[in-house]
């Protein structure tokens, strides 16, 4: 019985070392590319109309992966490629479309022939700290207490 046991954590403890060792690989082959940035900043917004305009003003640009925009903390997250452009070239194609950032304020006249429920306000707090929850998988805890 004992024998059992021991055989058992030593496969269980190679396994979990396996997986862990798995994602490290992945995870330095990700950031081996050193030209592959991620940048964050603030855009101000309303609604998910302004999220689709927002991405895809990003997402047109050549060497933009990926943005996803979060209509509660007004924040971007881009993935690019850096040897294709500079942030400081998604935040103009951010402002061109008639959005704020953090550092170039929108031009007027996108933002005027914005719909007007997207017309945010030009005072919009940007980059808001916002408690996440989505990320715990445990929504409570069963112990002492059965359903
Ligand atoms: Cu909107």
């Amino acid at each position: 019985m004992k024998i059992i046991t021991i055989v058992l954590s030593v496969a269980i403890s190679s396994f979990i070392n396996s997986i862990a060792y798995g994602q490290n690989d992945k995870a330095q082959i990700e950031s081996v590319k050193p030209s592959n940035k991620l940048a964050s900043f603030g855009v101000r917004g309303n609604c998910g109309m302004c999220k689709s305009t927002i991405e895809n003003a990003t997402k047109e640009l050549k060497g933009v992966r990926s943005a996803d925009w979060d209509q509660s903390s007004k924040q971007v997250v881009v993935s690019y490629d850096s040897t294709l452009l500079s942030e400081e070239e998604i935040h103009q194609a951010i402002a061109n479309s008639g959005y704020d950032t953090d550092r170039v304020i929108a031009n007027e006249k996108a933002y005027n022939n914005l719909p007007g429920c997207c017309q945010y306000e030009r005072t919009q707090k940007m980059n808001q700290k916002i408690k996440k929850r989505e990320n715990s998988p445990i929504e409570h805890d069963h112990n002492g207490h059965q359903h």
